[in-house]
């Protein structure tokens, strides 16, 4: 069978590379676009996403899926800060969230993923994704992106950059929003 040809409406080249881990049978490539992308204004992680898509649908081809995906980091004792604000909390969100978490018990907390796909006739899809966890005392490994070195999945001893890549690839929230989304699309 062809490949579905997408365009990934995204800044983040990690999200490019663990979406098509995700989405076997998907030629996905970056949007190109040099109109700049416009704020996340939405609500939330679902209202950002489809406002990416949409936003990427003007300049795709018109036969290309185009998918948008937001994501965040939730943490109990902030109150589910900074979720849809995570890419934008603080210069070093992990320092942020290491300071604020400071002498706090309670580390409970956990990844979203939002992922909206447009299709050529505007279908719309998406698929939710989460991972439960706790954020650890200190950074720890180095792979992944973003607050991987201070999370720690429920069941896990390590963080997810000491996890590593090939884990991230079989476990993330964006992995099973991916798979949700797939179920949706079949
Ligand atoms: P685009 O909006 O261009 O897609 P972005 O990185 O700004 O890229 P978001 O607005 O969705 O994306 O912000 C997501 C942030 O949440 C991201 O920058 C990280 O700080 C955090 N995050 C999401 N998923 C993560 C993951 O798998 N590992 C580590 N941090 C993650």
């Amino acid at each position: 069978m062809a490949a579905v040809k997408a365009r990934l409406a995204s800044g983040n080249p990690h999200k490019l590379e663990e979406l098509r881990a995700a989405l076997p049978g998907w030629a996905i490539e970056l949007l190109e676009t040099d109109r700049g992308y416009p704020p996340e204004a939405g609500a939330d992680y679902y209202e950002n996403a489809r406002g990416k898509a949409a936003f990427g649908r003007h300049s795709a081809d018109p036969d290309e899926w185009v998918l948008g995906e937001d994501s965040g980091i939730e943490a109990a004792a902030l109150g589910g800060a900074p979720g849809t604000a995570s890419a934008r909390w603080a210069d070093d969100g992990v320092a942020r969230l290491l300071e604020e978490l400071e002498g706090v018990a309670e580390r409970g907390a956990r990844y979203v993923c939002e992922l909206v796909a447009l299709g050529p006739d505007g279908e719309e899809r998406r698929g939710t994704g989460i991972l439960e966890g706790a954020i650890g005392l200190e950074r720890r490994g180095d792979e992944g992106f973003g607050y991987d070195p201070v999370f720690v999945p429920l069941g896990e001893q390590r963080t997810v950059a000491e996890l590593g890549n090939d884990w991230k690839r079989a476990n993330s929230h964006r992995t099973r929003a991916a798979a949700a989304l797939r179920a949706a699309l079949s």
